[in-house]
């Protein structure tokens, strides 16, 4: 029972970076690896879905918690070398990631998502996730390929931080100054670079 460190971006970059390999067969090995997320994401109350390449196993395994339309998720299902069959629906919606604490952002991902992978146990499925599901799987399985939320950011004012209001209320506060986005490892955008340069 290990909840493991989970990699930050952009100290951890390379490790996130990184592409992670076919799983040839789930043994007890994988199912190890499997627990440890398991009980990773179970020590962060507020993750949906973790990547074994954001613990440093560069394998190809994730772990979602699906809502299927109810209040709270579901106990996390393992998928192992997940393979997009089908993609649709691709609408904006919300995004969050373990590895970047604090940071939140609204990206354009599918929200119907056709699926093949190896459950736990090495059984084949084939599986359909709908809605926010769809985002969450899709996001996951970037993990694999070292695509993170942020590559799929397509205007820098949709990155934004939460912050709570003098009543309480969390609010979203975006991203404005240049070193917001430096201290997130990400380039400055041109149009805030203009404005450093006026500043000067
Ligand atoms: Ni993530």
């Amino acid at each position: 029972m290990t909840a493991r460190k989970i990699l930050i971006y952009p100290q951890e970059r390379e490790a996130l970076r990184k592409q992670s390999a076919e799983v040839p067969v789930v043994n007890r090995r994988v199912r190890h690896l499997i627990k440890d997320l398991k009980n990773t994401l179970k020590a962060h109350e507020e993750g949906i879905g973790l990547a074994a390449p954001q613990i440093g196993e560069h394998r190809r395994v994730v772990i979602v918690r699906l809502s299927e339309g109810r209040e709270s998720p579901a106990p996390p299902l393992a998928l192992v070398n997940p393979r997009v069959l089908d993609a649709a629906n691709p609408r904006r919606d919300f995004d969050g990631c373990l590895s970047f604490p604090g940071l939140y952002g609204e990206t354009v991902r599918p929200h119907y998502l056709r699926v093949a992978f190896l459950d736990e146990y090495g059984n084949p499925v084939e599986r359909v996730f709908l809605d926010f599901d769809a985002v969450l799987v899709h996001h996951e399985i970037d993990h694999l390929d070292g695509v993170l939320f942020i590559d799929r950011i397509e205007r820098p004012e949709d990155l934004y931080h939460i912050r709570e209001d003098e009543f309480g209320r969390q609010v979203r506060v975006p991203l404005s100054t240049p070193l917001d986005f430096i201290r997130w490892g990400m380039p400055v955008p041109p149009e805030m670079q203009a404005q450093q340069e006026r500043a000067r």
